[in-house]
């Protein structure tokens, strides 16, 4: 049996790769943030009772900042892979907090490649690295793109990308980098554009909200469907030799776009409930993403299954089933 150990396992990326680790007949290992309120959701579906001994999912208190902790499970759980996912991951919020950003979407990278090393561990390592980066690089964007990055978000991004290039370069670690573009899913967190859209849909319908305060309409983003990307990243870990790869749907739509399609699933107009509110502007934007993801089609034979008028169905439909509501088919 194979162990891995995935940080961020409570985030959307985080729960659906434990499904697929779970289904491959992994053990795996989640670090949780100790929070007042229960922060586990998203797992509720494979929580497994520690108590069990057979028990295939184990979560440990911890916090990205903190490096002793990180070091000492690593040195007791000795995982063959590592999925770092953990982020302050929200792109408006990084410029809020660019140093508490800069320090757990960034440097945590370091912490972890360090216990490793430090382990002597054989292990494997993915970073979550991220479309973000290539800022306002013109599209289409593939690994050879340069980086330009737009916030304090993709600043401390490009640090844990390049920490993962030089371990892998300095020390011979199997450490890759995913640049994946935008994937979203009902598991997204109701502060990104797409769930927040789709969440107010199924308000509006179910008549608990009246407006969607929305920022810039314009912005045009690669999205896919997130149980699709982390088969990629589970691939990236699998292959002979460890390389960086782009993962992406090859299709881009604006933020505009998406709203009008998930009103139109409903028979709605957005233009009679969406108002414009500049809090929700960036100071600096990424205005075009698009990602050529031939690499991984061709080396580790990844392609998305989901299309854009699938994923928005599949969000739409999932936060009606939560309001109460049912689509109707065709
Ligand atoms: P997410 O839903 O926001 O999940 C982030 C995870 O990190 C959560 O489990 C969160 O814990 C955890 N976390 C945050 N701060 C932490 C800290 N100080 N210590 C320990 N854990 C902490 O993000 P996601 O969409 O799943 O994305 C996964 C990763 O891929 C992130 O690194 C993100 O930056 C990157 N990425 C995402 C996309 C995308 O479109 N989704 C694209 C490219 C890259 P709580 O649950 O307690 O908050
Ligand atoms: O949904 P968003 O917040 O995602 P963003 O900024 O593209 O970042 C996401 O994707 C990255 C990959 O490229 C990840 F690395 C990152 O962790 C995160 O998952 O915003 C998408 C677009 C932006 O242009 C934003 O300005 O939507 C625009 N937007 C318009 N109104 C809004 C809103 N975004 C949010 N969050 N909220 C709004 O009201």
């Amino acid at each position: 049996m194979k162990t891995a150990l995935i940080t961020g396992i409570t985030g959307q990326d985080g729960s659906y790769l434990t499904e697929l680790l779970l289904s491959k007949g992994y053990l795996v290992h989640g670090v949780i943030r100790r929070s007042s309120s229960f922060n586990t959701g998203r797992l509720d579906a494979v929580y497994q009772d520690p108590h069990v001994e057979a028990a295939r999912l184990c979560l440990h208190y911890g916090d990205l900042s903190d490096s002793s902790m990180l070091a000492s499970l690593i040195r007791r759980i000795e995982p063959q892979e590592i999925y770092h996912l953990g982020a302050q991951s929200h792109v408006r919020v990084s410029f809020d907090m660019p140093e508490y950003t800069a320090d757990v979407s960034g440097l945590s990278c370091i912490r972890l490649l360090e216990a490793i090393r430090d382990a002597k561990v054989a292990c494997r390592f993915y970073q979550a690295s991220s479309s973000e980066m290539f800022g306002s690089s013109p599209p289409p964007q593939n690994e050879n793109t340069p980086f330009a990055p737009r916030s304090p978000y993709a600043i401390a991004k490009l640090h844990a990308y390049w920490t993962t290039l030089n371990y892998r370069e300095a020390y011979g670690m199997y450490a890759v980098n995913g640049i994946l573009f935008n994937h979203e899913s009902p598991r997204r967190g109701p502060t990104f554009v797409t769930r927040k859209i789709t969440r107010a849909v199924a308000k509006i319908v179910a008549g608990r909200q009246k407006h969607l305060y929305l920022g810039n309409l314009d912005a045009k983003r690669d999205w896919g469907y997130a149980p699709d990307y982390v088969e990629a990243m589970w691939l990236m870990l699998q292959q002979d030799a460890p390389e960086d790869y782009v993962v992406a749907t090859g299709e881009s739509h604006t933020v505009r776009e998406f709203l009008e399609a998930a009103f139109a699933l409903v028979n709605l107009k957005s233009e009679d409930y969406v108002r414009i509110d500049p809090r929700y502007y960036r100071p600096t934007e990424v205005d075009s993403l698009l990602g050529d993801a031939a690499k991984a089609r061709h080396k580790l034979g990844w392609a998305p299954r989901t299309t854009f008028g699938e994923l928005v169905r599949i969000m739409v439909e999932a936060d009606l089933k939560a309001e109460g509501v049912l689509l109707a088919k065709g």
